[in-house]
């Protein structure tokens, strides 16, 4: 078996598990059976970090290798062409673009110095597996430095309409980019289709009905791979109860009320705000919630330095205290907003004691909230997924109540159906969502991404 290579914009810590979520789990277990290495970013800048050697530490079989960034690189590669054009770009929000040149240059400078980092780490059998947005040129630079290894990309976030890619300059240099791997992953088939119709309108390629495409005298194959999670082993987790999260449960319980959950980074792609005036919504269309039912959303912080994500803070803030306000009794808070991060443990436990899992973003890439909810539940009295049909989960998790995050009447509706759900029904339907995240689960998918890139032969592509 071949050794294994993998590139992220962060490497998660090997030695940490528990708290880490599926992916850290699936990646590091594959690499610590085939042995490898895991590069990226070490959360820190630096003046010197062009001038710096890479922080290297060997774990088992398992070297990581991370690198500093200057303030420079910082700027313009991760809160500039990452987070500020690609990220919108690819969440459909043309809006939030903010396009400046000096974020590509940042951007190409940083995969540049992956690359000639990386190159001295793999071994010519080797396969390399480089994940999201961050990262998508990296393939071209390597090739640059002689790499002949098979070269796999898997993106997290979705990908956009041949028309909307196309508002971007420099989208042909996105496109050839992504081409120049062997094997190009996505989260759906609506991504993956997306892709297909830039490379057939932009790049005149004709993908062939296994979604083959000949590029440059070379093979591409491309394909979707939704990403699980580590489903058995969160569900354990979830069934231990953290104690101050049952006996907030059982007060719950006593006084016959029920929580709706809603845990997200803090970000416009997750349609908070419209989440927020579904519940207020509910609470206006049948008021015999009043009192019965509360709203806990969980939004840890995320990318502040980018403008557009304290915009949306202080939205939320303010809805979140309006909705309260107009409301609220003496003993009884509508919506709790907790604008930190939750320990898994504790997470998992508030998921299991919620009779709603409202997952309701404008636009994401898969969303594993929507799964640890449905892995959480407990099998004899579950709770209901509500669940955005804009979510890449929902092309796999058909037995949710499925709805459109932009129509909030409709999204109360939904909710109010979810609350007032029979238990056989509510049986019914998590058994099948489970079964699904159960047979799909993250171990599942690094094994499909990988053993596809294995059955593909070693590119003859030249320095390009
Ligand atoms: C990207 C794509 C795709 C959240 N709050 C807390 C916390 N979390 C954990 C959740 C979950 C993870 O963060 C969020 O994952 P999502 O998939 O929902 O969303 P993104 O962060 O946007 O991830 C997405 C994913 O990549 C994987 O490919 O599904 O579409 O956007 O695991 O539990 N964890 C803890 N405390 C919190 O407060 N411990």
């Amino acid at each position: 078996m071949s050794r294994l290579i993998v590139i992220s914009n962060r490497v998660a810590d090997l030695n940490k598990n528990v708290q880490s979520g599926g992916l850290a789990v699936a990646l590091a277990d594959s690499l610590r059976k085939r042995g490898g290495v895991w590069m990226g970013w070490d959360g820190e800048t630096r003046a010197d970090a062009g001038e710096r050697p890479p922080s290297v530490k060997q774990i088992g079989d398992v070297t990581t290798v991370t690198i500093p960034l200057t303030r420079e690189d910082y700027e313009e590669y991760y809160l500039g062409f990452a987070n500020s054009v690609l990220w919108p770009l690819f969440h459909y929000r043309l809006d939030l673009v903010n396009f400046e040149s000096a974020f590509l240059e940042g951007y190409r400078r940083v995969n540049k110095r992956f690359a000639d980092v990386l190159v001295n780490y793999v071994e010519p059998d080797d396969i390399i597996w480089v994940h999201d947005y961050h990262l998508i040129p990296l393939a071209t630079e390597l090739r640059k430095r002689g790499c002949k290894n098979r070269i796999g990309y898997f993106l997290h976030i979705p990908f956009p309409p041949p028309d909307i890619l196309s508002a971007v300059p420099d989208h042909k240099w996105l496109a050839d980019s992504l081409l120049s791997y062997d094997l190009v992953g996505f989260q759906t088939q609506t991504d993956l289709g997306n892709f297909l119709r830039y490379a057939e309108e932009h790049v005149g390629i004709h993908p062939h009905p296994d979604g083959s495409l000949r590029f440059r005298n070379r093979m591409v194959r491309a394909d979707a791979f939704p990403i699980g999670i580590d489903t058995d082993a969160f569900a354990a987790i979830a069934a231990q109860y953290a104690d101050e999260v049952q006996i907030d449960a059982m007060r719950r319980s006593l006084l016959d009320r029920q929580q709706i959950i809603g845990v997200d980074r803090l970000d416009y792609s997750k349609g908070l705000p419209d989440r927020m005036k579904c519940f207020s919504r509910l609470l206006e269309l049948y008021p015999e919630h009043m009192k019965r039912v509360s709203f806990l959303q969980i939004a840890p912080p995320t990318r502040e330095d980018v403008d557009a994500y304290a915009d949306i803070r202080q939205e939320l803030e303010s809805l979140s205290g309006a909705i309260n306000g107009r409301f609220a009794d003496f003993n009884w808070t509508p919506i709790r907003y907790i604008h930190r991060s939750v320990p898994r443990d504790k997470l998992a436990a508030l998921y299991r004691v919620s009779r709603v899992g409202l997952v309701t973003p404008l636009r994401d890439g898969m969303n594993l909230v929507a799964k640890e909810y449905v892995a959480a539940q407990n099998p004899d009295d579950p709770g209901v997924l509500v669940l955005s049909k804009f979510a890449g989960a929902a092309e796999e998790l058909t037995d949710a109540l499925i709805v459109n995050p932009y129509d909030i009447d409709a999204m109360a509706e939904a909710v109010h159906q979810a609350l007032m759900m029979p238990l056989e029904e509510r049986r019914r339907r998590h058994a099948a969502l489970f079964d699904r995240i159960k047979r799909r689960d993250a171990l599942a998918w690094q094994r499909s991404f990988l053993s596809t890139l294995e059955s593909l032969t070693a590119t003859d592509a030249d320095a390009a």
